[in-house]
């Protein structure tokens, strides 16, 4: 029984209401009609490991097979490698296609987060999430299994197939594996006791060789060309560095960018930001829960967007409209006043500064500039 497996060698784990979520998830799957494991638009390792392991639940309890979907583009290099290696086939889907399903599975995401194919009239009957959600509940699902608290869904997932005595596929395995160290920075981040005993437990089941190769893909001149642009563009506020990046060819390299400036030394956040498609996306970055980066995408975002996300992890879209530079030039002064408390940022790298003191020593940004 799932207690008695909790009191052995998976402390942490909340099997018990994992056992429960497992038989509706199988009950609501067993109905006639095509099932469809929808992930976020542009997937990161978290959701396309929860999709595959639902898929791999639904495929050994009830031998139905679920397709899973996604709404844009895998941006990252290790992403792609992800599917590849680990044979995790996707398709993508236009809001159009949702009617062709009967059953309708969210994971990593929710309904109205605004980052994913799913419309509003279309409700979702299932959502496994670890996503803050929006403080009224905007929507409803006969299964929701929500938990702001864990680190991954990956984690949650992994709980489910404990819970329904399923033996993960090592290729299964070796996603909620790199799914849980991908979104805790291998457990160094807004993690929980559950999210420690999955990541434990699952490296004994990861194919290592093949973790390697994902994240170590080979990745395109253009991504070591939008990095040099983004550390060009970095401004430091306070302690918040701000990164514009106009010239991106997917929407992840914004989170990517994020990530990797939260290393400079002193600071605390990182925003990332950039056009992509008519669409200027966000991402934040803190070290810890102390930032709480939700909240403040959410002001960021407000009445222009959607936005949410972890208090140490949040995400943002907003529509360019008619004017992108004025468009920009909002979001950096929304951005410097709610992640940046309106301190005045000064250029990252010394040859920037250098141009700035040459155009006479102001280094607030002209709305054509790069700032
Ligand atoms: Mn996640």
């Amino acid at each position: 029984m799932p207690a008695a497996r909790a009191e052995s060698n998976q402390d942490g784990l909340d099997l018990g209401r994992s056992a429960a979520n497992v038989e509706a998830l199988l009950r609501i799957c067993s109905r006639r009609g095509r099932i469809l494991i929808l992930m976020q638009n542009n997937p990161d390792p978290d959701a396309i490991a929860s999709a595959a392991a639902v898929r791999d639940l639904i495929h050994r309890r009830l031998n139905r097979r679920a397709v899973i979907g996604y709404g844009g583009v895998f941006g990252r290099a290790e992403n792609r490698a992800m599917v590849h290696e680990l044979r995790i086939e996707a398709r993508h889907v236009k809001p159009e296609d949702l009617a062709r399903y009967k059953t309708l599975c969210l994971v990593d995401t929710q309904p109205r987060s605004g980052n994913n194919a799913l419309y509003t009239a279309r409700p979702a009957d299932i959502v496994i999430d670890h996503h803050l959600p929006p403080k009224k509940s905007l929507w409803q699902a006969q299964l929701a299994d929500i938990r702001p608290d864990y680190g991954a869904t990956s984690t949650i997932l992994y709980e489910y197939l404990v819970a329904a005595d399923v033996k993960p596929h090592p290729l299964v395995a070796t996603a909620l594996y790199y799914g849980i160290e991908s979104d805790t920075q291998e457990l160094g981040r807004d993690v929980c006791p559950a999210d420690i005993a999955a990541f434990r437990a699952l490296v004994a089941l990861a194919e290592t060789k093949r973790l390697a190769r994902i994240r170590r893909a080979p990745s395109p001149p253009g991504y070591f060309a939008r990095l040099h642009e983004a550390l060009g563009n970095a401004v430091v506020a306070g302690t918040a560095v701000i990164t514009l990046i106009r010239n991106s060819d997917n929407p992840d390299i914004f989170a990517e960018v994020a990530e990797m400036m939260l290393r400079l030394e002193a600071v605390r956040t990182s925003v990332a930001y950039g056009p992509f498609e008519g669409v200027v996306h966000l991402s934040a970055r803190a070290p810890d829960a102390r930032g709480n980066m939700a909240a403040r995408m959410k002001r960021v975002v407000s009445r222009l967007g959607t936005g949410g996300g972890h208090r140490s992890m949040a995400g943002g879209q907003i529509p360019v409209g008619s004017d992108l530079e004025k468009r920009l030039h909002l979001i950096h002064r929304r951005i410097i006043k709610h992640f940046a408390s309106g301190r005045p940022c000064r250029p990252l790298l010394a040859a920037r500064r250098d141009a700035a003191r040459a155009a006479g020593g102001d280094t607030q940004p002209a709305p054509q500039s790069v700032w």
